[in-house]
């Protein structure tokens, strides 16, 4: 039913390392499930990126599971979409050691996220962190994805991969197809509520939008928001000047999909008081089926384990078939 050779494949993951966000789910899963019909689509829970920084045991399974009953319910229909955690298809871990030994010591420290990462971890900077881009990589490459959506701050891994790919082929020839990440329009950058210049992040709960918030907690951190001290106090798009506002913008535009003039009309004359308790409310609703429906998925633990357990079978027939092949040309004697 879903591996169909004709078909544009797609990818993604994200990592359990906290709960998901509105961040997560406008950058990322919110365009994932709208084109099922038409891509052979492969999301999992990136599970090994996430000890890259130490988890406590018992909240990681527990996130992972979270994590994949509210990929379901954010509309990712397991019959149309291969859903799967990353280490129980043992091939990410096999092409990520390949590939580590063709990325470049120079090109893994030009990362941001490793900077940002390690400038937060001080006390474990290990050579997980430091490789993090090379598993990503091999999690890519295993499927020959057409497409790779996610949010802005992951492009630079999506180009490191392809530079990867790139150097493989050029010694091999044509083994693996070439990704091209695939960012949305709106919502690729969500910013955090109390500070608006830097990026919506688990890692910083305060600004932040859960998708499991309650409703009143939703509502009091959009009426809470942090908009702009200028005078004007209107509602018009400036992401320069007025990145409070401008994210709210984005927002409401992503939960509504009115364009940024449909809601400079809306909101004339109305000043800060009206327009936060609207956005808050819009996302409210949208937020409201995601959390009942995850509620209900996570009741219900013997559904989950049967989507994991097919989404593995899936994905690890794919991936041998991918690991076998560059075993194959670098050499590795078959057993
Ligand atoms: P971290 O704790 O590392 O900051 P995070 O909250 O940024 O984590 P990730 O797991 O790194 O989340 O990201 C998962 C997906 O969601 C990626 O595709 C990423 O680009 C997207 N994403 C994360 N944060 C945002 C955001 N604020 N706006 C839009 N997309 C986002
Ligand atoms: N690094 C990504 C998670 C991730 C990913 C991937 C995304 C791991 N492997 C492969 C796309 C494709 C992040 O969201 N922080």
């Amino acid at each position: 039913m879903m591996e169909n050779e004709n078909k544009k494949v797609m990818l993604s993951g994200i990592q359990p390392s906290g709960d998901l966000h509105l961040g997560n789910y406008l950058g990322a899963i919110k365009h994932w499930g709208a084109r099922a019909d038409e891509f052979d689509c492969y999301y999992f829970m990136a599970d090994l990126h996430t000890i890259t920084v130490r988890q406590d045991p018992a909240q990681l399974r527990r996130r992972v599971l979270t994590q994949l009953a509210q990929y379901i319910a954010c509309g990712l229909d397991p019959e149309k979409n291969t859903l799967f955690i990353q280490s129980h298809v043992p091939a990410h871990a096999q092409l990520a050691w390949v590939l580590d030994c063709y990325t470049m010591f120079g090109e893994l420290s030009r990362m941001t996220q490793f900077k940002d990462k390690a400038a937060k971890h001080k006390d474990n900077i290990n050579a997980g962190l430091f490789t993090y881009p090379s598993l990503m990589a091999a999690d890519i490459l295993l499927y020959q994805p057409d497409y790779v959506p996610v949010g802005e701050d992951q492009k630079q891994h999506v180009e490191i991969c392809r530079d990867i790919a790139n150097r493989f082929n050029g010694i091999y020839g044509d083994v693996f197809k070439m990704p091209e990440p695939y960012i949305p329009k709106v919502g690729a950058r969500i910013m955090s509520l109390s500070t608006p210049d830097s990026k919506m992040s688990k890692s910083q709960p305060e600004g932040c939008v859960f998708l499991m918030d309650r409703p009143e907690d939703v509502a009091r951190k959009f009426k809470r928001a942090v908009t702009d001290s200028d005078t004007e106090r209107c509602v018009r798009y400036d992401r320069e000047n007025k990145p409070g506002v401008a994210n709210l913008m984005a927002i409401y535009s992503a939960v509504t999909g009115k364009s940024y003039e449909d809601i400079e009309a809306e909101f004339e004359g109305q000043g800060y008081g009206k327009f936060k308790p609207a956005v808050g409310e819009a996302v409210v609703e949208t937020l409201r089926p995601i959390r009942e429906e995850t509620e209900r998925l996570l009741a219900d633990k013997a559904y989950l384990e049967g989507v994991y357990r097919a989404g593995a079978e899936r994905a690890a027939y794919v991936a041998e078939k991918t690991l076998r092949k560059v075993y194959k040309k670098v050499g590795f004697l078959p057993r």
